[in-house]
């Protein structure tokens, strides 16, 4: 709206100071990415795609799918425009900046941070006088978006989007604050945080109303630890107080019961994931252990029925959501991107809250596997369900999903991705008074703070494809700390947190930690090898994690996987694609015991480790005889799947024929 860019100017002069920030609540500290510094090769690989290509590639998407176009409308509406696409459009804008922000912080871009400045020119310009920010009504109030309602917040509930924005949009405007230091975004989520604080709740002249789509009760919340201001969290958690209790009711948005009652994961996995993310985050800030328990049982449900063994979560293509128990289907698993994302933002939190290694199992197993998957290597084309099996024809939409696709007319994936990958950084260390938690493996030097004082750490790795881990320690003087390494569920025979998984090959694998070349002895608390020393610059400590490849089953009650096996090795989830073998992978029969060999390929997908084995296939002559020959089977790592054209695809491997009864 024209006249909004004065008033914006009169009215940030107003608002929030940042003069009081609080910590996250968390009794463990994140480290934030603004610390730590990829060096990776696998990792570089995938930061180097984010930002040559995702990144520029979403900016250019938002330019000519119309999303600028939406806020410019918006600044000069029109009865004569006819509001199309999602209501939730804007947040493309909003996370492709918070991706870039990220980026920007380990790659200073002096060009790009013009672009964004003058890309926050145009939705500011958008911004209506009391700091709503919604170009799918604003652009034409009197033909908003047909999800949106007569009025405001009319349809919030249901499909509007109006505080799912507000939630990107705080996300964003925070990390682009956070890493440029400039509040010309922030001022515009805090303006609209306001705005939204001011006309929701149970006071006279206000409507009550939760989020139809969650993911504001993260936003208000971090904002809270930003500017220290309390209804920005008493926000967050009338929204998660409340569920349960307004209009809205039902599993699919997770208002089929308060939130304190529940306790098995259902309905919509993004709206899910974020949910529990965000109670974590208010429950954290508030201390409210009520809250903890809840979503600690339904991650119990999650990890030990819901799970994909690639970390992905929502099995149902329908309201793209959690199935029943046990109901893990592989060819139509839909496994958004999206949710795996708010899968790693909710295991996140709990390691948070809990300090237990499990969580980032959870969520190193997401990442590698059922994350990553949903970009192609080069950062240029996405998937939104990641499927566990493919027979190159089944396709999900109209849109045909199964073939990377370099956007969507729902574009929620791509922008996750772009917001995603480059705050990998932040989630590789925590810590906790005089406790350092190493929680990924990934060449980076990071810069922390430990009681106060600084302390430098590098890691260098070839891991996921070795399980060698050098880390450099150095105080900037003699300094008592524990450094807490995590030893993953992975080497410790354990495949997930549950009975949902199992190796089956009776392997043992062990592990080795030395400082300064002694080795060291710890018991493992909660995951954790925790090596308790006077710390001097330069001090090393050397992990070894012995990686083979494993032979996983699942839990029999899941019907999909019956008489099937799936192979990993490290934190890699592998699969047999058409691609390396030249014969049906559909008839292939693995043995009972299979012999894997580790073969590394550096020219192959960006440098993978394939895995080879002998199995047998299963074919009919021209009588229709069965016969059987023995074939090599070339596995890849799943997240690499669907990069040298469609065709079949399979994760989850025939070893016994009750498998054919599924
Ligand atoms: O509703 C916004 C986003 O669109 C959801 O998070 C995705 O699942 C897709 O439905
Ligand atoms: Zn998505």
């Amino acid at each position: 709206m024209k006249k909004t860019s004065i008033l914006f100017v009169l009215t940030t002069c107003c608002l929030s100071a940042i003069s009081q920030p609080k910590n996250s609540g968390y009794p463990i500290n994140p480290v934030p990415f603004t610390s730590v510094k990829v060096t990776d090769q696998f990792w570089g690989q995938r930061l180097d795609a984010s930002r040559e290509v995702t990144i520029p590639l979403a900016f250019g998407k938002c330019e000519t799918t119309g999303r600028y176009e939406n806020f410019h409308k918006a600044a000069h509406p029109s009865p004569d425009y006819k509001v199309v696409g999602f209501s939730f459009d804007d947040t493309d804008v909003y996370k492709t900046i918070e991706g870039a922000s990220y980026s920007m912080q380990t790659r200073p871009d002096k060009k790009l941070a013009r672009y964004i400045d003058s890309v926050l020119t145009i939705v500011a310009a958008a911004q209506e006088p009391d700091g709503y920010l919604y170009t799918a009504r604003t652009m034409n109030p009197q033909h908003p978006h047909h999800w949106a309602g007569h009025e405001r917040w009319e349809k919030v509930e249901e499909n509007s989007h109006e505080f799912y924005n507000l939630g990107h949009l705080l996300e964003g405007a925070i990390a682009h604050y956070q890493a440029t230091g400039k509040r010309n975004f922030l001022d515009i989520a805090i303006w609209y945080a306001d705005c939204v604080e001011k006309s929701i709740g149970n006071k006279a002249g206000q409507v009550e109303r939760v989020p139809g789509h969650q993911i504001a009760e993260m936003g208000l919340a971090k904002l809270y630890t930003i500017t220290g201001e309390t209804k920005y969290l008493d926000l967050a958690k009338y929204f998660l107080d409340k569920r349960g209790y307004t209009t809205i009711k039902g599993t699919y948005t997770q208002s089929h019961k308060p939130i304190l009652e529940q306790d098995e994961a259902v309905g919509h996995a993004v709206r899910a994931g974020y949910m529990y993310s965000g109670i974590a985050d208010v429950a954290a800030l508030t201390g409210d252990t009520a809250y903890i328990h809840a979503i600690d049982r339904i991650w119990d449900n999650v990890v030990s029925k819901k799970l994909y063994i690639t970390g992905g979560i929502g099995a149902r293509h329908r309201g793209e959501a959690f199935g029943d128990n046990y109901e893990l289907p592989n060819l139509t698993a839909y496994n958004e991107t999206c949710a795996a994302i708010a899968n790693v933002y909710w295991n996140y939190r709990l390691f948070l809250l809990h300090g237990d290694a499990k969580y980032f199992d959870v969520l190193e197993r997401t990442l590698y596997n059922g994350l990553i998957s949903g970009v192609a290597l080069d950062g240029g084309t996405f998937f939104y369900p990641n499927p566990l099996e493919s027979d190159g024809k089944y396709k999900f939409n109209s849109e045909g999903t199964l073939v990377r696709q370099p956007w969507f007319g729902c574009a929620c994936c791509p922008s996750n991705v772009c917001r995603f990958i480059p705050s990998l950084p932040g989630y590789v260390y925590a810590v906790n008074n005089s406790d350092v938690y190493v929680n990924l493996f990934m060449g980076n030097t990071a810069e922390l703070t430990v009681n106060g004082k600084k302390v430098s750490l590098t890691q260098s790795t070839d891991y996921p494809w070795t399980g060698d881990i050098h880390i450099k320690v150095s105080p900037r003087s003699k300094q008592q700390f524990t450094l807490k390494v995590r030893v993953p569920g992975w080497v410790q025979g354990e495949v997930v947190p549950s009975d949902l998984y199992k190796y089956t090959d009776g392997k043992k694998l062990s592990y080795t930690i030395k400082v300064n070349g002694v080795q060291a002895e710890s018991t493992l608390d909660k995951g954790y090898f925790a090596i308790s020393h006077q710390w001097k610059k330069g001090d090393v400590v050397e992990v070894h994690f012995d990686m083979e490849p494993r032979v996983v089953k699942a839990n029999d009650k899941v019907d999909a996987d019956r008489g099937k096996v799936s192979i990993e090795r490290g934190p890699i989830v592998y699969c047999a694609e058409w691609a390396d073998n030249d014969f049906d992978i559909f008839s292939v029969i693995m043995n009972q015991k299979p012999e894997i060999r580790v073969e590394s390929k550096p020219d192959l997908l960006k440098g993978i480790h394939q895995l080879k084995t002998t199995a047998q296939l299963v074919a009919q002559n021209e009588t229709g005889r069965l016969q059987v020959k023995d074939v090599t089977l070339s596995l890849i790592p799943y997240y690499a799947w669907n990069h040298r054209g469609s065709g079949k695809m399979a994760v989850w491997l025939l070893q016994n024929l009750n498998g054919l009864n599924r």
